[in-house]
């Protein structure tokens, strides 16, 4: 009776095995891209986080239009961590997907993954941010915007407010994630901009990491440390909310004691220029899904594309905020 009864029960765990092997087979063959049982174009992308209202808006445009253009999407989420897109990139090339797209966290440190991709014949297409590899043949394409001009928009108007002002005006810089494109760009342009003004200074400049706490955080130090504040200029809307609940904190008045420019235009953002706490944003747009997917679609075809694809992006005033708002989208 006993052995009987064992003997069924390793029957059962074996089957158990098996079937569970069967299953793992089958995964398997769900997830190897190109070679699948479909010829469904498979896409790996790797993003940034989730930092900002930028980047959930970026994140909904890539699964949408991956959906619509009928492409399967691996999606993962570095959390700000470059090791994490690295780890991504590689799993992307093991599962041997048809086209590898991601937004590079920081410029440098890429070459290895970005040779490994290419070894495996597996195309890369940048998106939104871009990395300083030399060796351009190890990415198609970028695709994204100009954040020097950004930068320099932001400058210009702060000039153009200014320039009547007769003695110094303070500015204290947000910066977004240490080593990324849009914060060493937007930094550059900004800089060169209010160049054109002896009597525009920076006088503190420290990294939010884009987000809404850092943004907080650091103005908080700002206040402490500088007396006389006259402007902030924040890399993104999220730090330049946050920057908002410090200022009042501190007891002055955003928009009015402190003129707020920041950059992006996403909701939360616009709602604060219309009300008059913002002063200016100069316009990224994170809507690159439906681009995205074109070129995917040609890469996998061996199709010549550009180097480099720009967004058409624009400035807002307060009174241009109050009329985009009902209609804005993210
Ligand atoms: O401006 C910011 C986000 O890379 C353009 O990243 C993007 C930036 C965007 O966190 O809000």
């Amino acid at each position: 009776m006993r052995t009987r009864s064992t003997a069924r029960t390793v029957i059962a765990a074996l089957a158990g095995v098996l079937l569970a092997g069967g299953m793992v087979a089958c995964g398997n063959s769900d997830t190897g891209g190109g070679s699948g049982g479909d010829d469904k174009i498979v896409l790996g992308f790797s993003q940034v986080g989730a930092e900002s209202g930028w980047r959930t808006a970026n994140t909904t445009s890539i699964k949408e239009a991956a959906g619509e253009a009928g492409i399967e999407l691996k999606f993962d989420d570095a959390q700000q961590k470059q090791e994490n897109q690295i780890k991504a990139i590689r799993n992307f090339i093991q599962q041997k997907v048809d086209v590898i797209a991601f937004s590079p966290v920081v410029e440098s440190g890429w070459d290895t993954v970005l040779k490994e991709a290419k070894d495996a014949k597996i195309p890369v297409i940048l998106t939104d941010r871009a990395v300083d590899s030399a060796d351009k043949s190890l990415y198609k394409t970028f695709l994204g915007s100009d954040f020097k001009k950004e930068g320099r928009l932001a400058g210009e108007w702060l000039v153009e407010q200014k320039k009547s002002a007769s003695g110094p005006v303070n500015i204290v810089e947000l910066q977004g994630t240490t080593g990324s494109a849009p914060a060493n760009d937007r930094k550059e342009g900004f800089a060169g901009a209010i160049a054109a003004n002896p009597n525009l200074k920076i006088i503190a400049s420290q990294s939010g990491d884009f987000t809404r706490a850092g943004g907080k955080q650091v103005m908080e130090q700002f206040l402490k440390a500088n007396p006389k504040i006259d402007v902030l200029f924040a890399h993104n809307d999220d730090m330049g909310l946050g920057a908002l609940e410090a200022i009042t904190a501190a007891g002055k008045v955003p928009g009015k004691d402190i003129t707020i420019i920041t950059v992006d235009a996403v909701k939360d953002g616009m709602q604060a220029l219309a009300d008059g706490k913002f002063n200016f944003i100069a316009e990224c747009s994170p809507l690159l899904g439906p681009q995205l997917m074109d070129l995917v679609k040609k890469v996998k075809a061996g199709e010549e594309v550009p180097a480099r694809i720009e967004t058409e992006e624009t400035t807002f005033t307060q009174e241009q905020a109050k009329e985009a708002l009902p209609n804005r989208k993210y």
